[in-house]
């Protein structure tokens, strides 16, 4: 068993879907052995991009923020792992692409602030709202076994 298992919201923003990488991001995510319990590829509208960026009303960056995030169809994941809410955001880099690591999906894949290819939750309560809002609680799928889940089980005393 993992000793602090987490479910975090994941979205590949429009300009990733866009740029043909959504099969990239998800390799990188599965590689890491994350398990992905549910997901789809959905168009934000307003009242949703108003929902979901709530904490950023005001900013000089979000009337931006939502002509983006609304400017075609994003991919919306709720991923499962062991510390996976801090464990997704190092994986993302930093928000600044240029400050991102180079490894990271932000690092590698993006340049620019506002287009930066994925969103990820920055706390529990985070994932919670924001999974609350993409999902259904019958849309996620967790009653299967990934492979670290297996090995776990079966070194276990
Ligand atoms: P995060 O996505 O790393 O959590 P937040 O500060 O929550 O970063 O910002 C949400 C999103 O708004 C960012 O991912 C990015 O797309 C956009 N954003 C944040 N700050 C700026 C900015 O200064 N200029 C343009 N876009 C920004
Ligand atoms: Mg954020």
């Amino acid at each position: 068993m993992l000793t602090n298992e987490e479910r975090t919201f994941v979205a590949i923003k429009p300009d990733a879907v866009k740029r043909g990488l959504i099969g990239r991001i998800i390799r990188k995510i599965e590689d890491k052995g994350y398990k992905i319990v549910a997901l789809k590829m959905l168009q934000v509208d307003e009242e949703l991009a108003a929902k979901h960026y709530a904490e950023h009303v005001g900013k000089p960056f979000y009337e931006g923020l939502v002509r983006f995030i609304t400017s075609g169809p994003i991919i919306a994941m709720v991923l499962q792992g062991e510390n996976a809410i801090s464990g997704i955001r190092k994986f993302m880099g930093k928000t600044d692409p240029n400050d991102a690591e180079v490894g990271s999906i932000r690092g590698d894949f993006a340049q620019v602030m506002r287009y930066n290819s994925i969103h990820g939750s920055d706390s529990k309560e985070s994932a919670e709202r924001e999974i609350g809002l993409y999902f259904k609680e019958e849309e996620i799928c967790d009653g299967w076994e990934t492979m670290l889940e297996m090995i776990m089980r079966e070194c276990e005393e």
